[in-house]
């Protein structure tokens, strides 16, 4: 962390409360390897597979050492472009109900060892356009593959080339507020791990300071939590009133019904605003990738016309070279 940073953190101390942190990227980044590191524990699983590994939002809490709580959301590769809206809206349902008292910070797992795409920036555009910008005050980028960077006697900044950064990345990490730390999953050293596990809470603590101790919310936060509390008074003001077993069963049947299709509801309008905002953004990326397009074609155009010039002057030169010179005639002196 830099001076300003810790001044930030100095200026608006963080409660000890429990963090809850939400792990997205492209699956196969390492986001379960990462929860993983993060609790100390093999909690959620992680493998080599040719395909996603998990497939549903799950959430895994830990006391750190410091008697530090904190809550693991972890989800499947949900902005993969071949995961379908219904799905991903599900999920984001299913973290929002998780994550019951706030995102204090999302970490986009990002990899090492594979090249940053295209389809991660547009996912993390995806998120942007779905939640609003505000959802980069809350973000941090974690690399994964340390160890394989420690291997090359490789640092996170080497890797990322300083100004040779590819610009879609640099662009990405510069909207994280430049907060990124690198991880190594594989490690069997427990000082190392923990002490990547500091670095990172470190990070956080920075983002919480720096949102007011505010964790993360939006309108659709706020909905699928009303409909969450809802459902728990209702349950709560049943309980009290002196039912026998079976109408509490049927009451809280008929409620959870209630309950689901209100989610249903809110899950589809994630579904449709998501389809609309996707449409647009991927409009967007269309729309400069053909400007570049053109503009490299006007470039090409512009070199091949000088070269033609030049080849055209260097032929004249040529033959201007290769004409019979006139004889010089000679004065005959009389
Ligand atoms: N060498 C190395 N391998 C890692 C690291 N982190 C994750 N991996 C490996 O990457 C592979 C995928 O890791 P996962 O944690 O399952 O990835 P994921 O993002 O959860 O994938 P999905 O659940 O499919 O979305 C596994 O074989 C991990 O062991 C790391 O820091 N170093
Ligand atoms: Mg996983």
């Amino acid at each position: 962390m830099d001076g300003s940073s810790i001044d930030v953190v100095r200026e608006h101390p963080v409660s000890n409360a429990a963090r809850t942190v939400v792990l997205v990227g492209r699956t196969g980044n390492g986001k379960s390897a990462t929860g993983n590191s993060i609790l100390g524990e093999r909690a959620f699983i992680s493998k080599r597979s040719s395909r996603g590994v998990t497939t549903t939002t799950e959430l895994k809490t830990a006391i750190l050492r410091d008697g530090q709580q904190i809550n693991v959301v972890d989800t499947p590769g949900l902005f993969d472009s071949s995961v379908k809206s219904d799905v991903i809206s599900k999920e984001i349902v299913q973290c929002i109900k998780l994550a019951k008292d706030g995102i204090h910070a999302i970490l986009v797992i990002l990899s090492t060892r594979t090249r940053f795409s295209q389809e991660e920036q547009s996912a993390i555009l995806g998120l942007q356009a779905l939640f609003g910008s505000k959802i980069f005050d809350y973000m941090i980028a974690v690399f994964s593959g340390g160890d394989e960077l420690e291997e090359n006697d490789e640092t996170l900044e080497d890797y990322l080339g300083g100004r040779d950064c590819p610009e879609p990345l640099k662009e990405i990490l510069g909207l994280c507020g430049n907060r990124c730390v690198l991880f190594d999953n594989k490690t069997k050293d427990e000082s190392k791990r923990v002490e990547q596990v500091q670095r990172l809470l470190s990070l956080v603590n920075l983002v919480i300071a720096q949102n007011g101790g505010r964790p993360y919310t939006d309108e659709i936060f706020a909905e699928v939590k009303k409909e969450v509390m809802k459902l728990r008074d209702q349950q709560e003001d049943v309980a009290s009133k002196g039912y026998s077993k079976q109408e509490i069963s049927h009451l809280n049947e008929q409620m959870q019904r209630a309950h689901d299709l209100q989610l249903k509801r809110i899950t589809e309008m994630i579904e449709s605003n998501m389809r609309e905002k996707t449409m647009m953004l991927e409009q967007k990326l269309a729309d400069e990738h053909a400007a570049r397009l053109r503009a490299e074609e006007t470039a090409q155009k512009a070199q091949k016309s000088s070269q033609d010039e030049i080849r055209k002057l260097r032929g004249d030169l040529e033959a201007e070279r290769q004409r019979p010179k006139p004889r010089t005639s000679r004065c005959a002196i009389m």
